[in-house]
């Protein structure tokens, strides 16, 4: 249903409401974290010689001057940006929806924003006729994915931030810009950050404020789906939750939730970062967050010139490899918490109406059984391993099911196992 200025979620409620049916089937996303920071590469050359190394923090931990970071920015010029390969990139992993970082912390905005010149049109060697976030939602519009839009309520550069006696006028510019996102690339999704509390600077965002931006956003576009971090990370705050670098263990209560990861451990580019996690981990992160009913980002930081790094490119194609082989997607899509069983030691369980999908990261040895531990009753009709046909037995057992495939496992990632099930009701997460 519609929402508007002072809709609470008593009546309005993100697990049911029409704007997150995507948000909720979708599951796996691209974030792209892309700013002026990005031009510097993750490494910066101080006076005294020596090297600092950071990604999108680089100005604040590295001490760079304002002065010092304007003049570099005024040289980024990410002419390679290609936002078709972009998206390819995204679809070749089987994700379904996009978040780009329209201005992150160090407050540059990477549109042609008319608030102020501190962006990628006004204040850089960049074509001044292009505009990536443009670019980006044309591509993503020809290829059916959904985008959004990461914004930073911190703003490191804005001369009225933080102090509360101006606080004001940079919140009107904030509401400004804000609108142009919305009114100019009609996104699906805004992804706030920066909201906290930290005392350097002190940032001045109360859960009024939250909830204040929250409405006026709403009556912009009554379908936008919007991050926790709009406000103070409630449950109240926006449509979902939003871990970082961690996949909660058990599912979240009363919240939909989607957890941002890095590729290898910065989000913006760094070129001293090769610690790139395996396309394995990426999949089993994928599974073990659908089956907790979670949505799982993934990000990718494009270099200087705007392109996206060929190790994150090679992993995202080998994600996608696994979810299009033998249907092993339908685990992942569509699919969620499901109620039924205990999550077992073995690997997840994601449930999609009357069927079960077991992804078994430990396949047992030969003749031994996976043993699932029911949590209410329920019937398996029929069992078998997606890409092969050899057969699976599945008797009760103790507290469960006992499953046993007669076969080897059809891969080292994840073998999945689909159990049609005489359904039971689809639990909530946390109240199943
Ligand atoms: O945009 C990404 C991060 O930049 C942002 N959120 C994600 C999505 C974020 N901002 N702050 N934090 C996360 C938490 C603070 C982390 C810090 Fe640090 C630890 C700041 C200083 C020490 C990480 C490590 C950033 C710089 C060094």
């Amino acid at each position: 249903a519609p929402t508007g200025p002072g809709t609470d979620h008593a009546t309005d409620d993100p697990f049911t409401a029409d704007r997150t049916n995507w948000f909720r089937q979708d599951r796996f996303g691209m974030f792209i974290h892309f700013g002026a920071y990005s031009n510097l590469e993750g490494e910066y050359k101080k006076a005294d010689g020596s090297v600092c190394r950071d990604a999108e923090w680089i100005q604040r931990q590295c001490d760079i001057p304002k002065a010092e970071y304007e003049k570099q920015a005024a040289t980024f010029n990410p002419a390679d940006f290609d936002a078709k390969a972009v998206v390819k990139a995204a679809k070749d992993a089987g994700m379904r929806y996009i978040v780009i970082t329209s201005k992150h912390h160090e407050g540059y905005a990477m549109w042609p924003t008319k608030v102020n010149d501190w962006n990628l049109r006004d204040h850089s060697s960049f074509d001044k006729k292009r505009d990536i976030l443009a670019e980006l939602k044309k591509a993503s519009d020809d290829a059916g994915i959904k985008l959004g839009f990461y914004y930073s309520i911190w703003d490191w550069h804005d001369p009225d931030f933080p102090d509360p006696a101006t606080f004001p006028k940079y919140e009107k510019r904030m509401r400004a810009q804000l609108k142009e996102l919305v009114d100019n690339y009609d996104p699906a999704l805004l992804w706030f950050d920066g909201e906290w509390d930290t005392d350097k600077p002190n940032n001045p965002w109360t859960a009024k404020d939250g909830e204040k931006l929250e409405a006026y956003l709403r009556d912009l576009d009554p379908d936008l789906v919007i991050n926790n971090r709009v406000g103070k990370r409630r449950v109240v705050d926006g449509d979902y939750g939003t871990p970082e670098q961690e996949i909660p263990g058990a599912p979240v209560d009363g919240q939909l939730w989607e957890s941002c990861m890095t590729l290898n451990g910065h989000w913006g580019f760094a070129r001293y970062d090769t610690n790139w996690k395996s396309s394995s981990t990426l999949v089993r992160n994928l599974l073990s967050t659908t089956s907790r009913s979670g949505n799982y980002l993934l990000n990718v930081g494009p270099d200087a010139r705007g392109r996206v790094p060929q190790p994150s490119v090679d992993r995202l194609k080998q994600m996608g490899d696994w979810l299009r082989t033998s249907g092993q997607g339908e685990a992942v899509f569509g699919a969620r918490y499901g109620g039924l069983v205990e999550e077992p030691s073995w690997g997840s369980v994601s449930r999609k109406g009357d069927k079960l999908y077991a992804a078994v990261t430990q396949w047992p040895a030969s003749g031994a059984a996976l043993h699932l531990k029911a949590r209410t009753d329920f019937r398996v009709t029929s069992a078998r391993v997606l890409g092969s046909d050899q057969k699976v037995t599945v008797t009760k057992s103790g507290d469960g099911i006992d499953v046993k495939p007669s076969g080897a496992a059809t891969n080292d990632t994840a073998t999945v196992i689909e159990l049609k099930v005489d359904p039971g009701p689809t639990a909530r997460p946390g109240k199943g």
